[in-house]
C-alpha cells in the first residue's frame, strides 16, 4: 500500500522530494537550513543516487529543535535520519544505513538497489577508512587554514591539507582508470560522496586561505583528484546537489568567522 506524503502533517519549511514511500518506508531528514552542510548534502547524494524520496527538515543549527534534540540526543547534529519515525544519526554511518536498510529497488521491483559500498571485503574497508580519513584530517586540516590565525599554525594546517590530498591522489592512482572513473569504479559510490561534499568548501577554503595553486591542482600536485572533482561535479545526480561556492563563501564569512572570533576571545579572557 502506497502512502501519500499529503496526508501527513509537516512543518511548512519542509521540502517533500517525492511521493512514492511506502509508509514502513517513510524518511526524514533532518538537515541544516544553511544548504551547505556537507555532512547533510552527502545523505542528501546518497539518497538520490539510490532513488529514495524523502521529507526535508531544515535545522537552524543556531536553535535546535526539540526533534533534532530528541533524534540526536548525543551530538545534537545534523543529520538525522527518521526511518519510519525511528532516528539514525551520523553521516557516513547513514550511508551505510542506506545501503543495508534497502538493499532492493524502491520501484516494487525486488531488483537489487544501487550500493554504495563495494561488497568485496578489502575495497570495502578501505573505502570505510578513506572516509573517516576525509572526516578525520582533511576537512579539520582544510578548515584549520582559515580557523588558525597565528601564521606558523596557518602554515601547519596547509601543509597537513597538502599532505592529505596527496594520499588522496595516490589512492586514485590506484583505482581509478578509463574502465573506473570514480573511487567506487563505474558509478560514483561511498568514498566519492564522502569526498565530493566538500568540493565546494575545498575551493572556497583554499581561496580564502591564499592557497595557490588551488588546493585541487590540475597542473601540479594533484591532477587526478582534479579530474575527478570535474567528473564527480557533471555526475548525476549528485552533482546539482552541491551547493555554490559564493554560498559557502558567504556561510563562512557571516557564520564560522564571527564563531571562531567569539570563541577566541572566550578564551582569550578566560586566560586572563
Ligand atoms: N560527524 C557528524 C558531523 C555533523 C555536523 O558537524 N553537523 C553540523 C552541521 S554541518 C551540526 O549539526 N552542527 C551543530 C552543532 O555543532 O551544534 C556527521 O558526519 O554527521
Amino acid at each position: 500500500m502506497y502512502h501519500s506524503w499529503e496526508l501527513c502533517s509537516y512543518t511548512s519549511t519542509s521540502t517533500i522530494h517525492s511521493i512514492s514511500m511506502t509508509s514502513a518506508e517513510e524518511l526524514q531528514l533532518l538537515g541544516a537550513a544553511s544548504g551547505v552542510s556537507p555532512y547533510v548534502i552527502r545523505v542528501q547524494m546518497a539518497l538520490a543516487v539510490k532513488g529514495l524520496s524523502y521529507e526535508y527538515i531544515p535545522e537552524d543549527v543556531q536553535r535546535k529543535s526539540d526533534l533534532l534534540a530528541a533524534s540526536n540526543p548525543v551530538h545534537r547534529k545534523v543529520p538525522v535520519l527518521l526511518h519510519a519515525g525511528r532516528p539514525v544519526c551520523e553521516s557516513l554511518v547513514l550511508l551505510e544505513y542506506l545501503d543495508d536498510a534497502f538493499p532492493t529497488n524502491n520501484n516494487g521491483s525486488g531488483a537489487p538497489s544501487v550500493l554504495l559500498l563495494p561488497v568485496a571485503p578489502r575495497p570495502r574497508a578501505l573505502a570505510r577508512f578513506w572516509a573517516a580519513f576525509v572526516d578525520g584530517t582533511l576537512f579539520p586540516s582544510c578548515l584549520g587554514m582559515l580557523k588558525r590565525t597565528a601564521p606558523q599554525e596557518r602554515a601547519e594546517m596547509v601543509e597537513a591539507t597538502l599532505r592529505a590530498l596527496g594520499h588522496l591522489e595516490g589512492v586514485l592512482a590506484e583505482v581509478v582508470g578509463e574502465e573506473a572513473p570514480f573511487f567506487g569504479g563505474r558509478a560514483v559510490g561511498f568514498l566519492d560522496i564522502a569526498l565530493g561534499c566538500y568540493l565546494p568548501w575545498l575551493e572556497v577554503v583554499g581561496r580564502l586561505a591564499g592557497v595557490a595553486p588551488p588546493l585541487l591542482d590540475a597542473a601540479g600536485r594533484t591532477p587526478r583528484l582534479a579530474a575527478w572533482a570535474e567528473r564527480f561535479r557533471a555526475a548525476e545526480p549528485v552533482g546539482a546537489l552541491l551547493p555554490a561556492a559564493d554560498k559557502v563563501e558567504e556561510y563562512v564569512t557571516t557564520v564560522l568567522y564571527p564563531k571562531w572570533n567569539a570563541a577566541a576571545a572566550a578564551a582569550a579572557s578566560a586566560g586572563n
